[in-house]
């Protein structure tokens, strides 16, 4: 049995580089102290430092993302179930035992909100106010989608797979937390039902005991204490596909500020995005070489290069890539740089595998998704 009574200390604060971007650190079962967006539900913030730390995101700096107040604090795994219903010939309860006799399979993928960095939003926007620190790098184990599917028999005109949780609403009139994938995503091999993150069981705050993983997809699609598959006929009409989660229709996902998307689709994949991590917007250091370091990833097709600027964005060199640990993962970069005396404008930038670079002015969604702009780091070197 696994506990997440959600007690919380405001030992300590930090500031996010925003206007109101001051924010307590707090602490909450199997979790070290984060940065608190909101306490109920839980919305916790990975503090940017970790991702210096380790290519993968330990688990108890993983980030924490909730919509309904009625969490689960407490499952027994031996007692969970998984239903498999709808347009199946078969339809299944899976248990956790079940799962775990069947073939399994390893991914490393980054989980990215699709609010992550919304504070930066020019202009700003509603929604949770997030720095960078909503997306994460883990290696998951579990089960293929596509396996369990197939167990259950697939009937032919199935249009849409459906994903709910444990998790539910407080108040009757908010809808559940509920997603839907197209049928060949569902069945595409990669989307798996992870009981496993970095080895360990999964924290319950990121899903115990199995969530889905959505490789490449915006966190949005992870349903976490995944307890029904409904395979359905249609296009899933809830409230979470239908209203919210969804992005500008163009090749850009962004409209102008004030002007509202004529027409909208859910949204998907992620962008193309890098960080520098040895360093933070605002640093001072040693005048002289200089170590830089950081991670890059994108939405699935693996990253091509990074190049590094250090004359805010006049001139760019090739920064040396890290081990690659798959395309869905967070790729490091390191790149010696020499700082004279003075301040400097330093950027970075990533170029994924299908040619898509970050964009040098930032896209503006009503929503305030899939930043991606090249980011920007002022530093001072003394
Ligand atoms: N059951 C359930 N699953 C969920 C959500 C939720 O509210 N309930 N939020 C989704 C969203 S929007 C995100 S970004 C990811 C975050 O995963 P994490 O909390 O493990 O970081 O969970 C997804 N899965
Ligand atoms: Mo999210």
């Amino acid at each position: 049995m696994a506990a997440a009574l959600p007690f919380k200390a405001f030992a300590d604060a930090v500031t996010l580089p925003f206007a109101n971007g001051e924010r307590p650190l707090v602490k909450y079962p199997q979790k070290r102290p984060m940065i608190g967006l909101t306490a109920r539900p839980p919305q916790l913030e990975t503090p940017f430092s970790v991702f210096n730390e380790s290519v993968v995101t330990p688990n108890d700096a993983f980030f924490v993302r909730y919509h309904l107040a009625d969490i689960p604090l407490q499952i027994d795994p031996d007692a969970h179930t998984i239903q498999i219903k709808g347009m199946v010939d078969n339809p299944l309860t899976l248990k956790m035992a079940d799962l775990k006799r069947m073939p399994s399979m390893e991914v490393v993928a980054v989980n990215q909100c699709s609010g992550n960095s919304r504070g930066f939003s020019e202009p700003r926007v509603a929604g949770g106010q997030l720095g960078h620190g909503a997306m994460g790098n883990a290696r998951w184990r579990g089960v293929p989608l596509k396996a369990v599917l197939a167990l259950a028999g697939v009937q032919n005109d199935a249009r849409q797979v459906v994903f709910n949780g444990l998790d539910t609403a407080v108040l009757e009139k908010t809808p559940d937390f509920v997603k839907a994938l197209e049928i060949a995503h569902a069945n595409d091999g990669e989307v798996m039902l992870a009981y496993q993150m970095n080895g360990q069981d999964l924290p319950m705050l990121n899903g115990f005991p199995v969530r889905l993983v959505v490789p490449g997809y915006y966190g949005t699609y992870w349903i976490k204490h995944l307890s029904d598959i409904t395979v359905i006929g249609t296009v899933f009409d809830g409230f979470w596909m239908k209203s919210a989660y969804r992005i500008p229709y163009n090749d850009c996902a962004c409209v102008e500020p004030g002007t509202p998307p004529k027409v909208t689709v859910p949204i998907g994949r992620f962008n193309v995005r890098s960080f520098i991590t040895s360093l933070a917007d605002g640093a001072k250091v040693k005048a002289g070489p200089q170590s830089l370091k950081g991670i890059a990833f994108d939405g699935g097709t693996g990253i091509a290069r990074v190049d590094v600027s250090t004359d805010d964005g006049k001139t760019w060199t090739r920064a040396t890539l890290g081990a690659d640990l798959g395309k869905y993962s967070f790729r490091a970069w390191t790149h010696r740089v020499r700082l004279p005396a003075g301040s400097h404008v330093l950027k970075v930038r990533a170029t994924s595998k299908d040619g898509k670079a970050q964009l040098d002015k930032a896209l503006f969604n009503p929503s305030g998704y899939m930043r991606n702009v090249i980011e920007t780091y002022n530093v001072t070197a003394a």
